[in-house]
């Protein structure tokens, strides 16, 4: 497989090869990973603020070629063309944010117990990351790993998926120009066998001080084993299965626009996707006659339109969720039609060719239950389950149920519900009259259970991954003062 050449092909017109790329070889990523151990000492020696300007100059050029690289994203992962604008959007988000954290990076000066003694934190660079993510956001979610990682001093190995390999590359490409020297940034395309294989050699060999991971729970519950014997603590942001609860004084139109976008924008393929939709019993009915409603309504298709979602993003991802299909029990009770949008299964008002791309009905799934592997797991398509509920800690027991943890909603007009709900949910993000999906790129973004080992990326806590804390101690008494040994007590 790994000499085979990898195409990376337009999801909406199967017949567009995007991008063809080699897969590299575990030699090709090991090697890699010296090229960026080499490299990180002198990029940790450029100042910050000078790193800053560099990532200063990354956003100069991503907003100067922002509608090329949306259409680019558009192109190769289907994403609808005003989403995949607000995804290059991101990244100019997040490069403001820590370009003037170049000039922070602040340590601290804090008292001794001892006189003529003064101690020091420092921020110092961790080394040289890995740095391996999913292509639902091939250039948002990588620059929130690349923008800190590398304005902090480290040195990156970038893996993409190779189905975004021409999005990685486009992305790279403005990185470099933005001004980071040679082996700075290192681009590696490589299936998923040989990328594993290659950075155990990588962490054996002392090479990679930090791996940063974006997908599947199985594959970072791999990683986290991996990092975990070389002592490493890995940025894992891995799946979802996110709830809206929508209580019985909830805005139901409010709620249904929320549920339209974060379960079936993006064809239902976010971490942060809603999965199961817990309504009061007394609003249940209302609730879902709307959202089948506005579901029915909703225009689908060719994703340089206007519209709510388009393909899914590869045939992998298209497999995957046919099984996940499966998992439709006869209890449940489902709206419209389900699985692929073909001439014999067709859609009302699709907007294109079906024939032409990975295009799946939008399913809504009355009656799930916490027996049901639609309730438990993560189906990254377009389906959403529903479920009703008597009292707020009812549904709040269902919404941790499946032990995921990444966002959570609730539309409510109380705020005792409101602030009860956050209080008791599990889960790193939570929404309060709003989508499960749209985080902001400077609030911490991450998951508890399964969504993750509890780190935390965006913002300044993003730091705290890409750096270490060092202390130091300075005694200018011209003696030896021994710590706990001579403190006065006056
Ligand atoms: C993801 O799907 O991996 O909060 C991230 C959101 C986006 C990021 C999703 N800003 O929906």
């Amino acid at each position: 497989m790994i000499n085979d050449a990898y195409t990376s092909t337009n999801p909406a017109r199967l017949d567009d090869v995007v991008a063809t790329v080699r897969p590299a070889d575990e030699a090709a990523i090991v090697a890699a990973a010296r090229r960026a151990k080499t490299a990180q000492p002198a990029w940790a020696d450029v100042p910050a603020p000078v790193r800053g300007q560099v990532i200063a100059n990354i956003s100069r050029l991503v907003e100067a070629n922002a509608e090329a690289l949306a259409r680019l994203v558009t192109r190769e992962i289907g994403k609808p063309v005003a989403e995949a604008r607000g995804e290059v959007q991101e990244i100019v988000d997040t490069c403001q944010f820590f370009l003037g954290e170049g000039r922070r990076l602040y340590g601290q000066t804090i008292p001794s117990e001892m006189p003529d003694k003064q101690l020091f934190t420092f921020r110092t660079p961790v080394g040289a990351a890995m740095i391996i993510t999913a292509g639902n956001f091939p250039v948002a979610v990588p620059s929130w790993y690349l923008v800190p990682a590398l304005l902090c001093g480290n040195t990156v190995v970038w893996k993409p998926a190779l189905y975004a390999a021409a999005c990685a590359d486009a992305l790279a490409e403005l990185f470099v120009r933005g001004g980071l020297p040679d082996g700075v940034l290192t681009v590696v395309h490589a299936d998923g066998p040989e990328t594993f294989t290659g950075l155990g050699s990588a962490l054996e060999d002392g090479l990679i001080d930090k791996v940063g991971f974006t997908g599947s729970t199985e594959v970072g519950r791999a990683i986290g084993e991996l990092c975990g014997r070389y002592l490493q603590t890995p940025c894992l942001e891995l799946g979802g299965k996110n709830p809206m609860v929508v209580t019985e004084d909830a805005d139901l139109d409010l709620a249904v626009e929320g549920a339209l976008f974060s379960g079936f924008g993006t064809a239902g393929q976010r971490c942060t996707s809603l999965g199961t939709v817990i309504a009061h019993e007394a609003v249940h009915d209302e609730f879902l006659a709307r959202f089948t409603a506005a579901v029915a309504d909703a225009r689908i298709g060719d994703p340089t339109q206007d519209v709510l979602y388009g393909p899914l993003l590869d045939e992998k991802f298209a497999a995957a969720y046919e099984k996940h299909l499966g998992w439709i029990a006869p209890h449940h009770r489902v709206s419209g039609q389900i699985g692929r949008i073909t001439a014999q299964n067709p859609r009302a008002g699709f907007v294109g060719d079906p024939a032409t791309g990975l295009f799946y009905h939008p399913v809504i799934v009355d009656g799930v239950r916490p027996g049901d592997e639609l309730f438990q797991q993560e189906t990254f398509g377009p389906i959403v389950g529903v479920t009703a509920y008597r009292t707020l800690d009812e549904a709040i027991e269902l919404a941790n149920g499946p032990g995921y943890g990444l966002s959570s909603s609730i539309y409510t007009t109380d705020p005792t519900k409101a602030f009860t709900f956050r209080r008791k949910i599990s889960a790193g993000m939570v929404s309060v009259n709003n989508s499960t999906s749209g985080a902001e790129a400077h609030l911490p973004f991450g998951g508890n259970g399964r969504s993750g080992n509890g780190s935390r990326q965006s913002g300044v806590w993003v730091l705290d991954q890409f750096t270490r804390w060092q202390a130091m101690n300075w005694d200018y008494s011209g003696r030896l003062q021994k710590a706990q040994m001579e403190v006065a007590i006056l």
